[in-house]
């Protein structure tokens, strides 16, 4: 019988890369992708995926009304062009292409892993949309936090209303963690780029290491301590509106 670190509780999953089984959207033509999470996982709002671009392939995504797309360069090298510009998509770059943009991702001379995450956009009354954005994670230094040890950097602007969900890049040195167990409306998609620790999800402890992903639902209890090296995640989470 085969075995795995993967879990489904109530309110989280845990996929390991030894459980990945890809998929096949029709805008990434045969590029392997496996659907982290969809909103067939109930409750969650999002999508996230790992998509592997071929080398030199290309791909078109045509708009999706309303849906917008966060795009977090994994490997190698991709570029994103939309509304006439084109974004370099290398490991830790990254994309916000907002619902009315449709855009198209190629790979360069090697293949690309990017990680993608998809959700329909809720608008806020009076409040505009928000425009196309691009970075690298390391544009900014990471900002100090109360906890000695734990850094944090913010990709899109989280002072501001517009956008409706943070992705935020979590830094532990060995041995350091979240200084409570959270409990909280919002829900996670949480991809560890580094390292790895012991994540507390509702009253398990569960081995994580680099490459894995977890869903958090709503008010799922949550905590993390980094294990003997030092230790990174890619953090979604809903912003700035209360989900009626
Ligand atoms: O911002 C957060 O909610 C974050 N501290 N949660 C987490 O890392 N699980
Ligand atoms: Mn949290």
């Amino acid at each position: 019988m085969q075995t795995s670190r993967g879990v489904r509780g109530l309110s989280y999953t845990l996929v390991t890369p030894a459980n990945h089984y890809p998929s096949r959207l029709p805008h990434f033509g045969d590029a392997p992708v496996v659907k982290l999470v969809t909103p067939r996982m109930a409750p969650s709002r999002i999508g996230e995926y790992l998509v592997s671009l071929p080398a030199g392939a290309g791909t078109a995504r045509p708009v999706e009304p309303g849906f917008e797309t966060f795009l977090y360069g994994l490997e190698g090298e991709a570029t994103v062009l939309t509304g006439g510009e084109a974004f370099a998509l290398h490991a830790g770059g990254f994309a916000y292409l907002p619902g009315d943009h449709a855009y198209d991702v190629a790979a360069g001379d090697h293949p690309a892993r990017l990680l993608m995450v998809k959700r329909r956009y809720e608008p806020f009354p009076g409040v505009a949309a928000p425009q196309p954005l691009c970075g690298h994670r390391d544009d900014e230094p990471f900002a100090d936090t109360d906890v000695p040890g734990f850094r944090r950097r913010e990709l899109l602007p989280t002072a501001d209303p517009a956008f409706d969900f943070n992705m935020s890049v979590l830094a532990f040195d060995p041995g350091v963690g979240l200084d409570k167990v959270e409990i909280h409306d919002e829900e996670h998609g949480l991809y560890m780029t580094a390292g790895g620790g012991t994540y507390l999800l509702e009253d398990r402890e569960l081995e994580v290491r680099a490459g894995d992903f977890i869903y958090m639902a709503p008010y799922c209890p949550q905590s993390f301590v980094a294990g003997d090296e030092p230790s990174e995640y890619l953090l979604y989470k809903d912003v700035w509106r209360d989900g009626f």
